[in-house]
């Protein structure tokens, strides 16, 4: 009887720690803060995106999230860790612990929001999947390619997509599947397979990026058909929303930012703002750090040190990068784009 009860009353606490552990606010953000740094979980080199440049320096549109929330938890955005994962590697090192977050080209979707244990933040980049051949094959269209060799990554959406599209259209294919993105792109570049399938971001850095000489941008073309959503975006485990919500509310400050003209090099004169909405998002009128449980010069920090997503999105991918990315989907929404923060306030 004794024994029951003992165990009885062992499995309750169990369950009532369990229950205590989950829902634990600042657990994750404790352990950053304690460690002095985030550590962010990257790709393994896609320019523009996620790259370390000739200093040893990560850049990109995916790092400037890192950045953002580095800049938001500590006021310096080089408070950061970078760890190269591959597609078949994220998620198993952000369930384990070895990242706080993946900040690379991860696509939102159900399974990984729920079975895997994750929390999706936002979308930093809203992108779809493509298909990129030599233009040497004489293929216009997708439908074109019964029969076709195709590199692609294991562990992604990619993967599923193309099985979908291509039983969808009754046509075969055969994969080459490839974990290191570095060796799928030689794979496709050297001819062992007819096509390179990725989101359209990816495809777009790998031909402005990676063609090797003396074969150039010129020869590859990029398929019209999207065959998928990949919204793109930050992705934390679950068990901390305090620090969810300040990876989400990082990325929101930083569109927020471009909605309202707030841009790294104008921030000190917006300070002296009269807008109360700018005030706000600013923190001359203090209440919006203290509700994220950051400094309220959180948002100052963030676009001070790493811009607004605009600025962010031109320099790494779009007409001021070699990417030249138009914004398409990712246009603010007031501009007929899918970019849009909910309110600081
Ligand atoms: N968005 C897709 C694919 C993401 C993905 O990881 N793709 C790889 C394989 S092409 C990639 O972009 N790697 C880039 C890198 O490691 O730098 C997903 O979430 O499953």
């Amino acid at each position: 009887m004794r024994n029951i009860t003992k165990a009885i009353t062992a499995g309750f606490f169990a369950i009532a720690l369990g229950v205590a552990g989950t829902a634990q606010a600042g657990k994750e953000l404790d352990a950053i803060k304690a460690r002095g740094n985030l550590i962010c979980g990257v790709g393994i080199g896609t320019a523009g995106f996620m790259l370390s440049n000739s200093q040893g320096k990560w850049v990109g549109l995916n790092v400037d999230v890192c950045r953002a929330v580095a800049a938001a938890i500590f006021g310096d955005a080089d408070k950061v860790k970078y760890v190269p994962l591959t597609s078949q590697q994220r998620f198993t090192a952000l369930q384990s612990g070895e990242v706080d977050l993946l900040s690379n080209n991860t696509t939102v979707t159900l399974t990984r929001d729920t079975a895997l244990g994750f929390d999706f933040t936002g979308v930093t980049y809203y992108d779809g999947q493509g298909f990129m051949v030599n233009k040497k094959l004489g293929v216009k269209s997708a439908k074109e390619l019964n029969g076709a060799t195709i590199c692609v990554a294991p562990g992604t959406t990619t993967e599923l997509n193309l099985a979908d599209y291509f039983r969808a259209n009754k046509m075969a294919f055969k994969p080459v599947v490839i974990e290191k993105v570095d060796e799928v792109r030689a794979a496709f570049f050297s001819g062992r397979c007819d096509v390179y399938t990725t989101d359209n971001s990816s495809l777009y850095a790998t031909r402005a990026a990676n063609v090797p000489a003396p074969m150039t941008v010129e020869d590859f073309i990029i398929l019209p058909e999207v065959i998928s959503k990949e919204p793109l975006g930050p992705v934390v485990r679950h068990g901390d929303s305090q620090f969810a919500d300040i990876v989400r509310w990082a990325l929101f400050a930083m569109i927020e930012a471009e909605e309202y003209g707030i841009t790294s090099k104008n921030i000190d004169e917006m300070m002296k703002s009269d807008n109360p909405t700018i005030k706000r998002i600013l923190g001359v009128t203090p209440g919006m750090g203290k509700a994220l449980g950051v400094d309220e010069k959180w948002v100052y920090n963030i676009i001070k040190q790493v811009g607004n997503y605009g600025e962010s999105f031109d320099r790494n991918v779009g007409m001021g990068s070699p990417l030249k990315i138009a914004r398409g989907q990712n246009e603010l929404w007031t501009k007929g784009g899918l970019q849009y923060a909910p309110p600081i306030r």
